[in-house]
């Protein structure tokens, strides 16, 4: 028998990704286990980038290609390998019949058109943050296909409510590397045992602080905001809260979820429907956010609820904590009303609130 003082010399390790995943199948008496086996090729995709992110200045993986992504975005040789390797574990693995890629314009066939499921991916975000070692992330959503097993999948399972999501996650490539996903039971977090090459589970059932202090955007584009956006920020300052911007979504949603913040990423001139894909990073984000007691809005309605018409559509991302949304939601509900004019995706296209806000700006001119 172990004496009382043992078990703190071999601490057990915890529970491994594989185990969890395996758990929470049997819990599902009709689960044929190809959700699980879709899990786990994801996981091991993201071992591998794990594995090609610590090295890459060892082995000439930074900087550019040289080429374009289809949002016209240049491409770091990271994005290109994490793309492969995402798609050559989820063609392998067979549960999948099709991928949607941030790197890719069109639907990607995987060739098992037996496969139930449907994964969009953005394998590698935050890019621009690849050379100098800061954090960076893989987002993932997965989707039941809605035509028959067997066939070729079509837009209409690509296209699916963001509330039909089976699953969503992402694998943070930070000081340490974790995989955060969510089945719809709660949002778990796993890190990365590098000597064992095991994803354990070190944050149970997380959930988000109600309300938080920080905040989240590009300072740098503060001309470009509306005037609710504006008025918010500045509430924000005057409160004295923490501005943290890493730059890369899932660094960025990552500590607000845990620590409890808020990350905005508003429409621009330069990208009048929002920066952010609705696929692969508004909804799988939407998804976890909403799983772990947060908010997740474009400005009029929750993420959840926008109807995706094309694969590389771009939203406007007000996502944290459900105080500091709320909060954000009243000023625009206030705008709204004052100027009777839609806000989120058409505020600043010709005759949206911004363009009226700038008329209102300027100096009235005498009526006759
Ligand atoms: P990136 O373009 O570097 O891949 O996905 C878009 C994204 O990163 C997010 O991860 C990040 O939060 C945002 O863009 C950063 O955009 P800005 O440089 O415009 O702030």
């Amino acid at each position: 028998m172990e004496s009382a003082s043992i078990p703190s010399l071999a601490l057990p390790v915890g529970v491994t990704l594989d185990r969890y995943i395996m758990h929470k199948q049997s819990s599902f008496p009709f689960a044929t286990g190809e959700l699980s086996q879709l899990l786990r090729d994801i996981a091991l995709a993201g071992k591998i980038i794990h594995r090609e992110v610590n090295r890459a200045g060892l082995i000439d993986l930074t900087g550019g290609m040289g080429s374009q992504n289809v949002q016209g975005e240049s491409q770091q040789k990271l994005d290109v390998i994490a793309n492969i390797r995402f798609k050559r574990a989820l063609k392998n693995g067979g549960e999948a019949c099709a991928i949607i890629s941030e790197e890719e314009e069109d639907i990607i066939y995987t060739g098992n058109q037996n496969g139930k499921y449907i994964v969009a991916i953005d394998p590698l975000d935050g890019s621009s943050n690849i050379d100098v070692n800061v954090s960076i992330g893989t987002i993932f959503s997965i989707y039941r296909r809605v035509t028959p097993v067997g066939t070729l999948p079509t837009m209409v399972d690509c296209l699916q409510s963001g509330r039909k999501q089976v699953a969503a996650g992402y694998i943070l490539y930070g000081s340490s590397t974790m995989l955060v996903y969510s089945t719809g039971c709660g949002v778990n977090g796993f890190t990365y045992d590098n000597s064992l090459g095991e994803f354990i589970l070190s944050h149970p059932d997380i959930t988000s602080p109600k309300d938080g202090s920080i905040y989240s955007c590009n300072d740098g584009n503060w001309e470009l905001y509306d005037e609710s956006v504006k008025a918010y920020l500045t509430d924000c300052r005057r409160k004295q809260y923490t501005a943290r911007y890493i730059g890369s979504l899932v660094g960025d949603f990552h500590r607000n979820l845990l620590k409890g913040g808020i990350y905005l990423y508003p429409p621009t001139v330069k990208s009048p429907q929002g920066k952010l894909r609705l696929l692969y990073e508004g909804f799988p984000l939407a998804f976890l956010a909403e799983q772990a007691g947060c908010i997740a809005t474009d400005g009029t309605q929750p993420v959840l609820d926008i109807d995706p018409h094309s694969l590389h559509q771009r939203t406007p991302l007000y996502i944290g904590a459900p105080v500091m949304v709320q909060a954000l939601s009243r000023m625009f509900q206030v705008s709204r009303s004052k100027f009777q004019v839609g806000f989120a995706t058409s505020n600043l296209e010709p005759g949206g609130l911004a363009e009226t806000w700038n008329r209102r700006a300027a100096p009235l001119k005498p009526e006759t």
